[in-house]
């Protein structure tokens, strides 16, 4: 593969030539949020699309750069943001760096060791998420967040953990202000 070139709408927070879009409904993410029967009632009266990501297709190889802008759409489930799956790379010694386009939100990461880190993005501002780190983003204002992500093209996702054990903490709306609490159903294995 040789150079090439694309661009990002600041003001839309839009990829404007990507290969591949990946759509996340609520019904993609049963378990994900903390309070079940406020999951279970949003669902059934609308499937709402949670977040998209624009990517662009790079071989999924070592020496490769992946890169994807990603929007996450307002909403909340309970008092918890709509946010992103979020997972650990399969090859866990690789790091990502966020760039925040268009919005306000943050980024929750946690290690093996149950240490968390929660940063908030701007436009502007790049979070470097370091190797070993898992990692999801969460929308805390009330319009579109987007962001671009740039990581080793062969780093690959692992959802599974995340899946099981949760994040150590949720990322609430509390009163308008935006909190960490501990997460009921984190289960440190
Ligand atoms: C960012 C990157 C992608 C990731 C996407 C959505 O763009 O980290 O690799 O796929 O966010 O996050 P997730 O895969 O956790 O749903
Ligand atoms: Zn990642």
């Amino acid at each position: 593969m040789g150079p090439f070139a694309s661009r990002i709408n600041f003001n839309t927070g839009v990829l404007e030539q990507y290969d591949a879009k990946v759509v996340r409904k609520l019904s993609d993410m049963a378990s994900m949020f903390a309070n079940d029967q406020a999951y279970k009632q949003a669902v059934s009266a609308e499937d709402e699309l949670v977040y998209e990501v624009f990517e662009k297709h790079v071989p999924e190889e070592e020496g490769q750069l992946a890169h994807a802008v990603t929007v996450i759409y307002p909403g909340k489930i309970g008092d918890e943001y709509f946010m992103t799956k979020g997972h650990f790379h399969t090859k866990p010694n690789t790091a990502e760096l966020y760039l925040c386009i268009k919005g306000r939100g943050g980024i929750i990461m946690s290690n093996e060791q149950g240490k968390v880190s929660y940063l908030e993005m701007v436009p502007g501002s790049m979070v470097y998420v370091a190797p070993y780190w898992s990692h999801r983003t969460v929308n805390t204002s009330d319009e579109e967040f987007a962001f671009l992500a740039i990581y080793p093209a062969d780093a690959g996702h692992d959802y599974g953990s995340i899946e099981q054990t949760g994040f150590p903490k949720l990322v609430i709306d509390k009163n308008g202000k935006t909190e960490l609490i501990d997460n009921p159903k984190w289960n440190k294995s």
